[in-house]
């Protein structure tokens, strides 16, 4: 039975997870299910722009249960890093909308997010250490590059979950808003950014992620010169810029 589901619609791409049960509590198969839908949504030209977000809850972390009798071999079966890291090179642009909890593999998987917005009830965090592990999807990596070492190893050591207003603060989320608002608002700006010329939205991306990759600033200025001049052989280059000559709204084609 489907336990994720994808729903695209005029641009915009919703992944959600459905498994109230167990506080949508991550496993095997969801994620497995997960990796289809985004392999989708890669080979979907349409597709401007990807929420991630599901009701009430974001995800409880990784299925406990499933997870307590594992040996190593069995752990292994645990990788969500390979469907983890589809989503972080997907081209387009990728909000995670939070409600509810977000923690361990679920706050792993909002951190493969460009952007995470959240509701005033969330709480987010790493649970893994009062089970006996340690976040094993991204989240060792990805925390300390979002938030900085030092906070996220706080996080990470003590496994306290935080509240909407301190992620804020922090960093690790965009904004907060009201629990009933929280899908509407990551849609507002999954469509403003849908409106923008697609080319160099994701171009854009691209250049962002090499260059927090890339040690060297000054290769990195290198890299963002040289794609940014590819975008003149583009046509939506040339409609965004006649279309502000023209006083008009520009009618972007991908291309
Ligand atoms: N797994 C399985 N079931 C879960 C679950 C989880 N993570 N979280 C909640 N549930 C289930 C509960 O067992 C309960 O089911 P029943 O007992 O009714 O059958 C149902 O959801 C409702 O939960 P509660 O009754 O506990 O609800 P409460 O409101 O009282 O408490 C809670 C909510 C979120 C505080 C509590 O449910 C809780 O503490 N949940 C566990 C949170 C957690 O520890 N998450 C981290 C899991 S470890 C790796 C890959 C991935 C990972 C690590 C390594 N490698 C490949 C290396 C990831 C690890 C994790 O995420």
């Amino acid at each position: 039975m489907a336990q994720v589901t994808l729903k695209a619609a005029e641009g915009i791409a919703v992944l959600s997870v459905d498994r109230p049960e167990a506080l949508n509590a991550l496993n095997r198969e969801i994620v497995d299910q997960m990796d289809e839908l985004i392999d989708q949504v890669a080979a979907d030209d349409s597709v401007r722009c990807l929420v991630i977000h599901s009701d009430k809850n974001f995800a409880a972390g990784a299925d406990i249960k499933a997870m307590a009798e594992c040996d190593e071999e069995g752990a292994k079966v645990f990788a969500f890093s390979p469907t983890y890291n589809k989503i972080t090179k997907l081209s387009v642009p990728t909000i995670a909308a939070i409600e509810g909890y977000a923690l361990g593999g679920g706050m792993e998987l909002a951190l493969t997010a460009d952007i995470r917005i959240a509701g005033k009830s969330a709480k987010m965090g790493f649970p893994e250490v009062t089970l006996g592990i340690f976040p094993g999807a991204g989240g060792t990596i990805r925390a300390p590059k979002l938030i900085g070492p030092a906070l996220a190893k706080e996080m990470i050591f003590t496994g306290d979950a935080i509240k909407a207003d301190r992620a804020l603060a922090i960093g690790l989320v965009n904004r907060v808003v009201e629990d009933d608002q929280v899908l509407e608002e990551a849609m507002k700006l999954a469509k403003r950014i849908a409106k923008r010329g697609p080319v160099a939205v994701r171009m854009v991306k691209d250049v962002i992620n090499r260059g927090l990759e890339e040690p060297d600033v000054i290769k990195g200025t290198e890299i963002e010169a040289e794609q940014w001049a590819k975008l003149f052989n583009t046509y939506d280059q040339k409609e965004g810029m006649k279309a502000f000559m023209e006083k008009r709204k520009p009618t972007f084609q991908n291309r």
